[in-house]
């Protein structure tokens, strides 16, 4: 009896319950603090049950300790062991004078006592550089995820992503207790994955440009670009995710985002001729024929090998954005629906059900995007991706699917941060305060829908990834962390965040934690003010402060408020190692002037859009067919223009698609002599600090076709003098 009170008061005094959790991303359900510290030493031992030799392993290379099995004699280790009364993912860490014991309820429990082991120690652990010895204060942490899938979808289709940049992506993603990676392996713009049976698929389909039949886009076009898995890398890519407790979900986009899929085979396509000389030669449909068996004997062979490769029991058959007026246009196709009395919606779910036919003889099941339950008549054995909105995840809940919520407005991390920064809008324009918002029941769940809800998932679609290469090469990490940990955080607990808290754990630990992974993440921007002549800008976060002066592109180093009165033009913004934030400047850095302008062409204009939509600045317009060389656009203003920077671009908004895929441009001060000034970029020229006014620019083609039938024309950009 006297022990047992000796016991609890040691209790009592070792753990001091409530203590708010070290800073760890995602919080741990349960975080007791205790008092005093445990010393890693170099003899220190990371002793582990047999079936634990990985996560053993991969501990080791972080804390770089000798590795054993685990011996009942020895104390004072790191002891990695199952315990298979708590949840398979549910982990207990103790820290304590007699060493440190993670206890999983399986593997994936004990890699998450891991992960959060690592974050107790200093953020330096992530470079493979802390030094030991190292002491790691007393607790007690008992945890385990709300949800069972929390989720990354990256498309390797637009932009191919080596193999090894894929691993460090997962890495990072293990870091943050994320557990599936759903990989994006075929659109219209790319097939990544090597089919034996099949070797064209990823030889031709997995290349774009200089005459591949896969039409280049994104910018790109004289040049070979692209790549693909074979199946032994993908295995090792496999492996590699399983030990870090992450299943890879592959994707085969179907029946539509499948044009690499049909340039390569065109037998794929409905049973007729499209009209060739409006589309300039291209045959851009991306839709399979429903009615050819032979498309099911492809497919099949496609899934048997993925089967193979995939351990995962899911395989994700797409059903997105299908253009349905294609299988309209088709005989077989339309004999088929009105044999069975279908429309389009329920043709795609026979197609949908067919497929899953296929996958389940080899033991898979179908996820699909949210689109292919419009019909209702899809098999009740699919998961179902939510991505369009909140209403449609419900819709796919209460038809009683297991459902995957991912909103765009919420979890598409290639929506732009803020307006001025890079990425699309469709969804909306967010930053890592979104996500961390998401709360399923303040979304509207019931509590029947909500049993249906498997877990949440982000994405990064990668078709802006390319225009950013260049001069952005961390523009995947900047457009997804810190957005990953805010959904690390909303999936492990299943409910909202509180910003103030966890934007304290950001920058007091997981920023630099983060940078010690090599994230380059996106900081939040400077607060800038302008007071009696004296310019101020600070930051909370500890970053680096810099801005330049519109005009002179040189960097300064902020060190104290500036005394300025004179009419200039600051842009400040922060960096930390790699990270960096936006800028922010007045308004007037990215004033536009609208000067009256004439569109003209040596190519006719798209009736439906023509010119004259964007010289009124408000609209985009299209040419009538794609360019061919010698092609030109000409915008010539009504009063010769001064400006400090001009744009002129071919190509959708944000989007390097529909341009002239090479050219250049010229400059006129008269309207008759032009000058040239640059080679078009992503179809698109700049003209910097233009010393006398511009009358005219005019912007050559010099290479046909851009994989489409029209080439997009915009209103000129022009940026006043300051
Ligand atoms: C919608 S998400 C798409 C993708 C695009 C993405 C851009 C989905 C099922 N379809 O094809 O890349 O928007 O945000």
């Amino acid at each position: 009896m006297r022990l047992f009170r000796l016991f609890v008061l040691f209790v009592v005094l070792e753990f001091c319950v409530g203590v708010q959790a070290q800073n760890v991303v995602p919080e741990p359900i349960k975080f007791e603090k205790g008092n005093g510290a445990f010393n890693i030493l170099t003899t220190t031992k990371i002793t582990h049950y047999p079936s634990l030799r990985s996560q053993a392993e991969r501990l080791a290379e972080y804390v770089p300790l000798d590795v054993c099995e685990y011996n009942v004699d020895e104390k004072g280790n790191i002891v990695l062991q199952e315990n298979r009364k708590l949840p398979l993912e549910g982990y207990c860490l103790t820290i304590g004078a007699e060493g440190i014991l993670i206890e999983g309820g399986s593997a994936a429990g004990v890699h998450n006592g891991v992960e959060t082991l690592l974050q107790l120690l200093p953020s330096s652990v992530y470079s493979h550089s802390m030094p030991l010895p190292v002491a790691v204060g007393y607790c007690r942490v008992e945890d385990a995820p709300k949800f069972a899938y929390r989720g990354f979808m990256l498309d390797v289709c637009r932009t191919w992503i080596e193999p090894d940049e894929v691993k460090k992506f997962i890495e990072n993603l293990a870091h943050h207790k994320i557990n599936k990676l759903h990989l994006h392996l075929s659109d219209d713009e790319g097939w990544r994955i090597e089919i034996k049976s099949h070797p064209e698929l990823c030889e031709v389909g997995g290349y774009r440009g200089a005459g591949s039949p896969v039409a280049a886009r994104y910018g790109k076009w004289d040049e070979r670009y692209g790549g693909y898995f074979t199946q032994e890398q993908m295995r090792e890519i496999v492996e590699y995710a399983e030990v870090r407790n992450i299943e890879i979900i592959p994707e085969i986009d179907l029946p539509g985002h499948s044009l690499t899929l049909a340039r390569v085979y065109p037998d794929v396509l409905c049973n007729y001729t499209p009209d060739l000389k409006a589309l300039d030669g291209y045959d851009t449909r991306n839709v399979l024929c429903v009615a050819k068996d032979s498309n099911y004997t492809l497919l099949e062979d496609v899934f048997r090998e993925m089967s193979d490769i995939f351990p995962s029991k899911w395989i994700h058959i797409g059903g997105d954005e299908v253009g349905m007026s294609q299988w309209n246009k088709c005989p077989d196709c339309k004999a088929l629906m009105e044999g069975k009395n279908m429309d389009g919606n329920a043709l795609q779910a026979y197609f949908m059900n067919r497929v899953a036919k296929i996958i389940e003889k080899y033991g898979k099941k179908p996820c699909v995007w949210n689109e292919a339950i419009d019909s209702g008549t899809l098999t009740k054995d699919a998961m179902v991706y939510g991505w369009e909105n909140v209403a449609e995840c419900r819709k796919a809940t209460s038809m009683g699917y297991p459902t995957v919520v991912m909103p765009g407005a919420y979890f598409y991390f290639d929506m732009r941060q803020t307006q001025r920064e890079p990425g699309h809008d469709w969804a909306a324009i967010f930053d890592v305060r979104k996500p961390l918002s998401f709360d399923v029941v303040m979304q509207g769940f019931t509590d029947k829908e909500l049993a249906n809800v498997v877990g949440l998932q982000a994405s990064f679609f990668s078709e802006l990834y390319l225009s950013h290469r260049d001069d952005d090469s961390d523009y995947i990490y900047y457009q997804t962390y810190p957005r990953i940990c805010a959904l690390s955080e909303v999936a492990w607990l299943g409910k909202g965040g509180e910003w103030q808290s966890f934007y304290a754990k950001l920058v007091e630990s997981h920023y630099s934690r983060m940078k010690a992974m090599g994230i380059d993440f996106r900081l939040f921007p400077p607060t800038v003010s302008y007071d009696n002549g004296l310019l101020k800008a600070s930051t909370d976060d500890c970053s680096h402060i810099y801005y330049k002066i519109v005009g002179d592109d040189k960097e300064y180093i902020y060190k104290a408020p500036i005394a300025t009165d004179k009419p200039q033009c600051y842009a400040f913004y922060t960096r930390q190692a790699g990270a960096h934030s936006p800028e922010v400047a007045l308004r007037g850095r990215w004033r536009m002037l609208q000067p009256k302008v004439t569109i003209t062409s040596s190519i006719k204009e798209s009736e439906r859009l023509p010119f004259s939509k964007a010289e009124g600045y408000g609209r985009i317009a299209r040419t009538a067919r794609v360019g061919k060389p010698g092609d030109w656009l000409l915008y010539t203003f009504e009063v010769p223009v001064t400006c400090r920077r001009m744009e002129i671009s071919t190509g959708n908004l944000q989007l390097p698609r529909f341009i002239f895929n090479a050219g250049y441009m010229e400059v006129s001060e008269d309207g008759s002599t032009f000058k040239r000034v640059c080679e078009l970029k992503n179809g698109g020229g700049v003209i910097d600090n233009p010393t006398k006014p511009i009358k005219a620019v005019r912007i050559v083609c010099t290479e046909g076709g851009n994989g489409d039938n029209y080439v997009t024309v915009q209103a000129p950009k022009v940026y006043p003098k300051m």
